[in-house]
């Protein structure tokens, strides 16, 4: 059987996700066979060259009229459009993949995710990052105690792309549209990661001290004479506590001179630590129990998470291949009948954390997770 997917979005996430399906068929010989059905989006002339460059058979500016006529639906567009879409197609019974963060605000998040309950079909959320060969690696060495007991998780993802302040508004920039900045697209990636790495043994973020900065209050609107006022966050830092006892410590700026999509995560246990950073991401630094210092591990041996399908050991991969395995993990889900995680119940779980993060630099005081 071929699933029909339906694509709403065709902009960056849509070439991402466009990429890795092509990719499926050529690398991941078990993957289901897909059709890259429909792109959905508003502007029609826009809608057929993306669909013509991205490889879609059709375009449409209806998404409520594609969601039954397609086996599966992913939503990539800005976040304030993840609620409407998705609900009505898992009310449907189509399975969705929607990007990060599930949604602007945690109310929202949390009707997403009771649909998502209720539904009978896969629901995930769309953190790549979770399909980096070496952070499956580091996973595993976690889970097999390698670290011992944990005690510091670090994230901090650095972008510098609003340093200019004549750099243009866009969505990304306004609350409405996008829920927080710097904090819901970038720390939700790092509190995921977080989660997902030393979740079983440090066990859920319970408390959070964070703090929200905007640096440039307004910006031009690209090509003409208006500016825009900037609503949202450009850089956050939080300190957080985890059910264990552990200590985090994240934070994510876009003003981050110098740093383009610089995402690092460091973990220090009672027996070894490690240290990943994407910008080498076929690389994990790990410190072992009884080494006097970190060694370098290139995690792309055959047995490594997600290798195999690649080139011979050693020939690195780069971004891109996170949704190519992401995709396959969660098309796999969909044609089996399996489960997907991230599912909505991680994508609410980041948004729990954001939301306690902007609820603590509200009050200037430390706040409990909902
Ligand atoms: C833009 O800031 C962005 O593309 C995020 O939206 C992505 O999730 C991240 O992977 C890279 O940066």
């Amino acid at each position: 059987m071929t699933l029909q997917v339906g694509v709403l979005g065709y902009r960056f996430m849509g070439q991402a996700h466009a990429n890795a399906l092509a990719r499926l068929p050529m690398f991941f010989e078990d993957a289901p066979d897909v059709e890259r059905d429909v792109l959905i989006g508003r502007d029609e002339a826009a809608l057929d060259s993306a669909a013509d460059q991205l490889g879609f058979d059709r375009t449409s500016t209806d998404w409520e009229a594609e969601i039954d006529e397609v086996d599966v639906f992913y939503n990539l567009g800005p976040n304030h459009v993840h609620a409407e879409p998705s609900i009505a197609a898992l009310e449907s019974g189509t399975p969705v993949f929607c990007e990060k963060p599930l949604a602007p605000t945690l109310d929202v998040a949390a009707e997403m995710a009771q649909v998502a309950r209720d539904a009978d079909v896969p629901a995930g959320s769309a953190f790549n990052y979770r399909f980096v060969p070496a952070i499956r690696y580091a996973k595993g060495l976690i889970e097999d105690g390698k670290l011992g007991e944990i005690h510091h998780v670090r994230g901090r993802y650095l972008q510098d792309w609003l340093v200019d302040p004549d750099a243009p508004w866009s969505w990304r920039n306004d609350a409405e549209l996008a829920g927080s900045g710097a904090l819901g697209d970038l720390g939700s990636h790092t509190i995921d990661l977080a989660r997902f790495l030393v979740g079983e043994q440090a066990g859920e973020i319970e408390r959070i001290s964070g703090h929200l900065q905007t640096f440039v209050d307004e910006r031009p609107v690209e090509g003409g004479d208006e500016t825009r006022s900037v609503t949202v966050d450009d850089a956050y830092s939080a300190q957080v506590e985890f059910e264990s006892g552990a200590m985090g410590t994240f934070e994510a700026s876009r003003f981050a001179n110098g740093h383009k999509n610089d995402h690092t995560i460091e973990i220090q246990g009672s027996k070894g630590s490690l240290k990943f950073s994407l910008e080498r991401l076929n690389e994990l630094e790990v410190l072992r129990e009884d080494s006097r210092g970190y060694e370098t591990i290139l995690v792309t041996d055959e047995t490594d998470p997600y290798i195999e399908h690649w080139w011979p050991p050693g020939h690195v991969i780069g971004w891109e291949h996170t949704f190519v395995h992401e995709n396959y993990e969660f098309l796999s889900a969909v044609a089996d009948g399996g489960e997907f995680e991230p599912s909505f119940e991680d994508g609410l779980a980041a948004q729990q954390v954001l939301d306690a993060i902007e609820r603590s630099d509200a009050t200037g005081e430390w706040v409990t997770v909902e």
